[in-house]
């Protein structure tokens, strides 16, 4: 069936496609979604993507953005209601976002998986990622929001990676020394354009009628 959104391949529990459904939330587009699995991954994703990874978003032009955060970007260049982008902060927020997908991300796996990663112990995974949590409670000691009082892409770009981290552990987390990242982070487990970007949807199939996500836009918040 043709469609007339743009089309997203993601997952709902992957850290990567979460960022991109909450640039495309936060800049209030919809898209076509197709929920995948990982273990099965869809030929028309592998067809315009075959690095496979999610998310992939396809444009009606037939462009296609394969980087969780230039699916992120560009959504919020079509439209920034909230100035997720604002100019003074970009640069800052992209270094935050090359810490956290080119370091932190390496301590997280094997903060999770450390039993696959006998090198070192658990803890010591942990506290090489704590480095980074450092680096972000040392932020918010400042301001409400990463960068200042309001979202920018760092906070919606680095927070589904803190949760995966936090969700490792929870009381080992909740009982960490930073007090503002953890209310940081409970801040966006409850903001209510998470919970949309964590709808459950059954994976696609060739023959299913269009998802439209957002299916409706949430008026306040
Ligand atoms: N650099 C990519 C990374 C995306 C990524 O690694 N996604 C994982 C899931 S969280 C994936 O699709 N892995 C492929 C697989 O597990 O087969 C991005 O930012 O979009």
């Amino acid at each position: 069936m043709t469609s007339s959104y743009p089309r997203l391949y993601s997952f709902r529990r992957c850290p990567y496609a979460m960022r991109a459904r909450l640039g495309i939330l936060f800049a209030e587009l919809q898209v076509e979604l197709r929920e995948i699995a990982l273990k099965n991954k869809p030929p028309q994703m592998l067809a315009i993507s075959p690095k496979g990874t999610v998310p992939v978003l396809q444009l009606l032009d037939g462009t296609v953005i394969e980087e969780s955060r230039e699916i992120m970007t560009w959504a919020l260049t079509q439209q920034d209601v909230q100035g997720l982008l604002a100019a003074q902060t970009l640069q800052q927020a992209n270094a935050l976002i090359d810490k956290n997908d080119n370091e932190f991300k390496y301590w997280l796996d094997r903060y999770k998986y450390a039993d696959r990663h006998l090198e070192m112990t658990q803890v010591e995974y942990r506290q090489k990622g704590e480095v980074f949590l450092q680096t972000l409670e040392e932020l918010l000691t400042k301001n409400p929001y990463l960068l200042g009082d309001s979202a920018t892409t760092a906070d919606i770009g680095i927070m589904p990676f803190i949760r995966q981290f936090a969700h490792v552990n929870r009381d080992v987390f909740y009982r960490l020394p930073y007090p503002n990242l953890q209310r940081w982070l409970q801040d966006w487990l409850s903001h209510p354009l998470f919970s949309q970007a964590m709808t459950k949807f059954q994976s696609w199939q060739e023959e299913d009628d269009v998802v439209v996500f957002p299916a409706a836009f949430i008026d306040r918040y």
